[in-house]
């Protein structure tokens, strides 16, 4: 078979169009922490501002911003709708002398993401922003600055002491 030259000239540029267009979806279409996409919808929540609201509110969050746990159920949502697994919402607390107590900014309690075992946490502070970090590196953080000592599971009854 013989092929017109025009098309011998074309078939090239058509197979860079098809192979970028595929690096392209795999770049921006799948779910991984480096995903571009991923990353600005977390820093989109991170600039929404801090609203205490007494429940997890998501349905409110674009309009009116939120505290931890908006932010948190935030993220979830979004990733569980990109198809991520393992995602699961996290929270701390102080306990002393099996009391709940304030931590030093005041609150009684955190929450944040765990996804794959990383963590996630779109906080407006930029100081307490992590993404994709060590669990062990961000308890470490908030037992120093905070004073958490406690962490809960939501996918596990399982609970861990730092
Ligand atoms: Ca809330």
């Amino acid at each position: 078979m013989k092929i017109n030259p025009i098309y011998k000239k074309i078939i090239p540029y058509i197979v860079v169009i098809i192979i970028a267009g595929v690096a392209g979806f795999l770049f921006t279409g799948t779910v991984y922490p480096e995903n571009p996409n991923l990353k600005s919808y977390f820093d989109k929540i991170c600039e929404m501002p801090f609203t205490e609201t007494y429940f997890p509110s998501p349905e409110t969050f674009w309009v009116l911003g939120g505290d931890c746990d908006d932010r948190a159920h935030v993220f979830k949502n979004y990733l569980i709708s990109i198809g991520a697994k393992d995602v699961q919402i996290c929270w701390m607390n102080k306990i002393i002398d099996g009391k709940m107590v304030q931590v030093s900014n005041g609150d009684w309690g955190h929450q944040f993401i765990l996804w794959n075992g990383r963590v996630y946490n779109p906080s407006h502070n930029p100081d307490s922003r992590f993404y994709n970090a060590a669990l062990s590196e961000y308890l470490e953080y908030v037992k120093k600055k905070y004073g958490y000592n406690v962490l809960y599971y939501e996918n596990s009854s399982q609970v861990t002491k730092f």
